[in-house]
């Protein structure tokens, strides 16, 4: 590393904080570790308040020109910057996989392409965003959708740059600037989009990034005056202190939060399908709020499908995601793999049986851990009822629609509930009843940016996606003109 570059994989990422069109270095650095292999990849700027204060005045600074550029010009940039996204597709995959341990397959195929078009879907979703225009006793109501100003986003490490872009570019179209502050733990992507954002044009403050630790640099984002909005992914104690930190200036928040989703499988349902379904839910290494880790099955078909479960799963290839014989990474970190085994001795202890798994794979070292299918599992316990975010799903088994239906709302949570039936009726019908902030029926995982997205109960408060994004970082105005002639009510 020279000069505040470091390269990895051959790719050159400034390892400082980008404020105001401008490299900005702390006078501490913490290390970025791969965990793939624990290499290093480098020592990044570790911000404080002082940074934290210096990118919140250069988003307020930016932001009356940026709020005034026409709608067409914010258009353009967002698609100019897809563009510089595209061209650089590997170096951002390739970045990614190191930092975050995610298949390299599934960046280049998937999440990167979403990235680009996650500024592509809102630049041209803000050229279709209507004016709402109607009469009041010859009065005229004009709905506006003004900017709000400085935006806070905060990500977490499970999907970096797709979760990051997926606030900036809604963020962004609406006129607002941003200080985005990416995971401690997967800092280098955000710092690549700092450089294709400048290629791309976008004036010098319209979009900020601060490195460094939640509570050091983050707290001091989401407790200052200026901001007027927080989008925030992460975990439920991190959105605690975050609603509290906002309520001292009753700054407006979107909080996407963790889940504990149930996969229903009923006995009319394509079992080949449902296992498939089920065992999807490794990807990522179990490191997706989105996963369905309570596998429910009918009583009746339970043995099957935990035979054909346990044979596919037996299938999957663990090993370095950046082979493309991959099918699971490793986990984060090794505070994140110590979590997940604590998890799971706490069930084994408590009567819990390994059908497959129980125990991290030592053979390819520290983080990665076995796919874990776990039975015996009291509703009220812990890993029934707790996010682990890692390889670790239940089963448990149910014999009625009724019985289904409370296992699966049996919970704190409320992010997505996955059906597997062959009966459209009964999936209408349970659908309905599920408390769950998106429900796939016999799919998982498709995603429309149309749709809202978000979690009801403590999977997160509000929604993001399609026109739900504009709602939440614009400032809807009414504004109410009498006619020029006539009657004054
Ligand atoms: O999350 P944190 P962690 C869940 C998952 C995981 C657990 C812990 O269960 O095991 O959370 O992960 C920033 N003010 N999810 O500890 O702390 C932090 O720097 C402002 C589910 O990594 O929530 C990072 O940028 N910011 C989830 C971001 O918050 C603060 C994805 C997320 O970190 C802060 C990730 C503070 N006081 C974890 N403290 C999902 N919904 O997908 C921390 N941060």
């Amino acid at each position: 590393m020279t000069d505040h570059i470091t390269t990895v994989a051959g790719v050159a990422v400034d390892t400082r904080h980008w404020i105001g069109g401008a490299r900005v270095a702390s006078e501490e650095t913490f290390t970025d570790v791969s965990p793939i292999d624990g290499s290093v990849l480098g020592e990044i700027a570790r911000g404080t308040a002082t940074e934290a204060t210096a990118a919140v005045a250069a988003a307020t600074a930016a932001f009356p020109g940026w709020a005034a550029t026409p709608r067409a010009e914010r258009a353009r940039l967002l698609h100019a910057i897809a563009d510089g996204v595209e061209k650089r597709l590997e170096e951002f995959a390739i970045v990614e996989t190191s930092d975050n341990g995610a298949l390299l397959r599934s960046h280049r195929r998937g999440v990167m392409p979403r990235v680009a078009h996650n500024f592509r879907f809102f630049a041209d979703r803000l050229l279709d965003l209507g004016h709402d225009d109607f009469e009041t006793r010859g009065h005229t109501n004009h709905v506006s959708w003004d900017p709000a100003g400085p935006c806070v986003l905060i990500t977490p490490w499970n999907a970096p740059l797709m979760l990051a872009t997926w606030k900036i570019a809604p963020a962004l179209a609406a006129g607002n600037t941003v200080i985005l502050k990416p995971a401690e733990w997967t800092p280098l992507t955000a710092s690549l989009l700092a450089d294709v954002t400048a290629e791309a044009g976008l004036p010098a403050g319209v979009l900020n990034i601060v490195q460094g630790y939640g509570a050091e640099v983050g707290e001091a984002l989401v407790t200052h005056a200026d901001v007027r909005r927080i989008s925030f992914t992460g975990s439920v104690p991190t959105a605690r202190r975050i609603a509290v930190a906002a309520g001292d200036h009753l700054t407006p928040l979107s909080l996407e939060l963790g889940g504990k989703s149930p996969l229903l499988v009923f006995a009319d349902a394509d079992l080949d399908l449902a296992v498939d379904l089920a065992v999807e839910q490794y990807d990522n290494a179990g490191q997706v709020c989105l996963a369905a880790t309570r596998i429910l099955v009918e009583e009746t078909i339970a043995e099957e499908f935990t035979r054909r479960f346990t044979a596919k799963a037996a299938a999957l290839t663990q090993g370095d995601p950046r082979d493309p014989a991959t099918d699971i990474g490793p986990n984060i970190h090794p505070r994140q793999v110590e979590k997940i085994d604590g998890f799971v001795r706490r069930a084994l202890n408590a009567g819990a049986r390994a059908i497959i798994g129980g125990g991290p794979k030592t053979d390819l070292g520290g983080l990665y851990y076995r796919p874990t299918l776990l039975t015996d599992v009291a509703q009220d316990s812990e890993i029934v009822q707790e996010e682990v975010f890692g390889p670790v799903l239940t089963l448990q088994t149910f014999a009625s629609e009724d019985e289904a239906v409370a296992l699966a709302n049996d919970t704190r949570f409320g992010l997505a509930a996955t059906l597997a039936t062959g009966d459209p009726e009964r999936a209408e019908r349970v659908s309905a009843r599920l408390v769950a902030g998106t429900v796939w029926v016999n799919c998982f995982f498709v995603r429309d940016l149309r749709a809202p997205f978000g979690g009801a109960r403590q999977s997160g408060v509000g929604r993001e996606g399609g026109t739900w994004s504009f709602d939440f970082y614009c400032d809807l105005k009414n504004t109410v003109t009498a006619p020029t002639e006539g009657v004054r009510h």
